[in-house]
């Protein structure tokens, strides 16, 4: 990718959950997931803000399934409604599989701001903006949630890539529309757990009025973010 233009100050790139845990050899692992990061890598040289996602999990956090002693995959009933019970993943105490670091040819900048999310052991955090029980914000270490960040530092737009479209990625940007950021999510910087989820996620950002595109498309059409 060419780096001929870049985004006006009001646009920022939102990289949810590019971690270990959620690629090949990871313990949640989607299909295909560490391919998505040469494409972070090339859109972030069109960007000077960017801000990440991280899942980090405290030992026996609730979404997992050994600490109910639960079957993967299968569903509980939580204070907050259902939740997926998940294997171990993004754990603040592994640097394996199950650990929460993030894809180590990630490029980072110092500029770069990290919201980390699932921390609190009792709720589980597809979103960046809100918790599963959609009350909660995640919040960076000045107390500000993600949403009030990015008003502060004067976003309006978001370019979302990540791991996983059916879950964080696309439950982010749900909450971005609903946040009333303008919203464009690059569909060949994500991949998602399950297809049907990726078909129905996409439908309903795009019924929110959110923008689906590929990278070249938005390459072809960098105005959608230039001045
Ligand atoms: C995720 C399930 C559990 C994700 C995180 O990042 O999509 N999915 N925790
Ligand atoms: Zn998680």
């Amino acid at each position: 990718m060419s780096t001929t233009w870049t985004a006006t100050d009001n646009v920022a790139l939102l990289n949810v959950d590019p971690q270990d845990t959620f690629c090949p050899g990871g313990a949640l692992a989607v299909t295909d997931g560490d391919q998505i990061i040469p494409v972070l890598n090339s859109l972030r040289e069109h960007f000077n803000k960017v801000y990440w996602s991280q899942d980090f999990h405290p030992d026996n956090h609730i979404s997992f399934a050994s600490t109910h002693g639960a079957e993967p995959f299968s569903l509980k009933k939580v204070a907050y409604g259902d939740q997926v019970m998940w294997p171990e993943h993004a754990k603040q105490s592994a640097s394996d599989g199950t650990g929460a670091q993030f894809h180590k040819d990630l490029v980072f900048k110092a500029s770069d701001k990290i919201i980390q999310k699932g921390t609190n052991k009792d709720i589980d955090s597809y979103s960046a903006f809100l918790e599963n029980d959609k009350k909660t914000p995640p919040r960076f270490d000045n107390g500000n949630s993600l949403a009030a960040e990015l008003r502060a530092d004067g976003v309006d737009t978001l370019v979302i890539t990540g791991l996983a479209l059916d879950y964080c990625a696309g439950d982010t940007a749900l909450d971005a529309l609903s946040e009333k950021f303008n919203v464009i999510v690059v569909e060949d910087a994500t991949r998602s757990i399950t297809p049907e989820g990726r078909l129905a996620k996409i439908a309903q950002i795009v019924d929110a009025g959110g923008i689906v595109l590929t990278s070249a498309a938005l390459q072809k059409n960098p105005q959608l973010i230039c001045a």
